[in-house]
């Protein structure tokens, strides 16, 4: 998908002089197929595995800029498919919890579905059943394989059928999709959210907000969760803070522990904002 970034390409262009011309409207019918490998005719090796179309991985250079960041599409059809929050990042920082404190805050007034993503397992589908967060037919999980971005990001079709199914089913106004667990790289597509979330943690240090990674910078919302536990891992807020709102030029974010309620109606708000905006529909 080249919609990924369309800023980013020129970035790309901007620190490295490369030409990184897509022809990915080419590249499929006239693939040479060597085992799971592949060839487009752009030169480019393509892998296929997991169910997912041939994919590449995009080479990312640059983290890119929050206020340069793709907008949500002009041309989507919210009544195909219902205004969809993405929430990334990586492993363990929170994603099901949120999307748990999420179906809590808003399911009473809003028609909801979500889809979780992990490599090999549902696990995170059958924590949110489990734990009652939406009735369990409005809960979809998918089996992504090894690489958890390209199904948020290069091959989306994993995740479009069935928040489509999903949105048609139960007349849903919001969508939530959780991307599995996966590095500082991985971030949506805008083809697929038309809200970003990126969640991170305290507990892998104060510097992870100044690494950077598109999720970080680009996300439409940053969030910083477990800030119970910054003090037993000794990472600094300040840093955090002043480092989150560097990266992203200003852009929002967010302290939060999740699992405690903390933050989670100001993330509700945020998505709400975004709703509105973007559906013409109003808050209830
Ligand atoms: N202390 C603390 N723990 C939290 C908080 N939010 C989530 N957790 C815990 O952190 C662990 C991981 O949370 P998950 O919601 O599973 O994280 P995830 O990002 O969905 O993990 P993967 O999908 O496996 O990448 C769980 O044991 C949660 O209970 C929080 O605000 N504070
Ligand atoms: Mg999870």
């Amino acid at each position: 998908m080249d919609s990924y970034d369309h800023h980013s390409h020129a970035d790309h262009h901007h620190h490295h002089g490369e030409a990184h011309d897509d022809h990915h409207h080419h590249t499929h019918d006239s693939m040479i197929v060597a085992e799971t490998t592949l060839v487009g005719s752009d030169g480019r090796v393509y892998h296929s595995h997991d169910g997912l179309a041939p994919h590449t991985h995009e080479p990312i250079y640059f983290p890119g800029y929050f206020s340069r960041r793709a907008p949500p599409l002009a041309s989507r059809n919210y009544s195909e498919r219902a205004f969809t929050v993405g929430i990334g990042g990586p492993v363990g920082t929170g994603k099901t919890a949120l999307m748990m404190a999420l179906c809590k805050f808003l399911r009473d007034r809003y028609s909801l579905a979500a889809v979780t993503n992990d490599i090999f397992t549902k696990e995170d589908g059958e924590f949110l059943i489990k734990h009652g967060a939406l009735p369990e037919e409005r809960i979809r999980a998918v089996e992504t394989g090894g690489c958890p971005h390209a199904a948020i990001r290069e091959d989306i079709s994993i995740n479009l059928g069935p928040l489509e199914e999903l949105s048609n089913l139960f007349k849903a106004d919001i969508l939530l999709c959780e991307s599995g667990g996966d590095n500082l790289a991985a971030n949506f597509s805008r083809e697929l959210a038309d809200y970003i979330i990126y969640i991170i943690d305290v507990s892998g240090g104060d510097k992870i907000p100044r690494k950077g990674g598109p999720g970080i910078t680009q996300a439409d919302l940053l969030v910083i969760n477990k800030t119970d536990l910054a003090s037993a891992v000794g990472a600094d807020l300040a840093v955090m803070e002043r480092d989150a709102l560097r990266m992203r030029d200003g852009g929002p974010f967010v302290f939060a522990q999740v699992k405690h309620g903390v933050g989670v109606e100001e993330i509700v708000n945020h998505i709400l904002q975004s709703w509105e905006a973007e559906t013409g529909q109003q808050r209830r």
